[in-house]
């Protein structure tokens, strides 16, 4: 989609640090981590959200977290705990509309979030 940031990243036109990458997955740092790791998981095909993705690809949303769970082990998280989250619209925090999901570990991770 036009103007999207993360399908710019997809197209390789706006720069990121990948750490995954197959046919319909992209995985790369946050640029404002809030944990030693911080990695978005994003479709590449553009899905505004979380919403939006189940109603047209909902098998994307299980390889999203099939991902989500490889990435979780080989950063060394799973011996210890990560978080996966996703925030849906202006009142969820979401900023950019293009469905990801948040890998946060690293540290000890406090509920309830903000
Ligand atoms: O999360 C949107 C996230 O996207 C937020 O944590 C910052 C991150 N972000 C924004 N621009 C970039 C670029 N260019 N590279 C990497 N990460 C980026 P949300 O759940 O929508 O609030």
């Amino acid at each position: 989609m036009a103007d999207c940031l993360f399908c710019g990243i997809v197209k390789g036109e706006i720069p990121s640090e990948k750490v995954y990458e197959d046919d319909r997955v992209l995985a790369f740092k946050d640029i404002n981590p809030v944990a030693p790791v911080h990695v978005l998981l994003i479709p590449k095909e553009h899905h505004s959200d979380v919403i939006e993705a189940a109603d047209r690809d909902p098998a994307v949303l299980g390889h999203l977290f099939t991902v989500a769970s490889k990435l979780a082990k080989e950063l060394g998280l799973s011996e210890k705990g990560f978080r996966v989250v996703n925030n849906y619209g202006k009142e969820g925090g979401q900023t950019v509309f293009h469905l990801h999901f948040h890998l946060i570990g690293g540290r000890q991770l406090t509920w309830p979030p903000g």
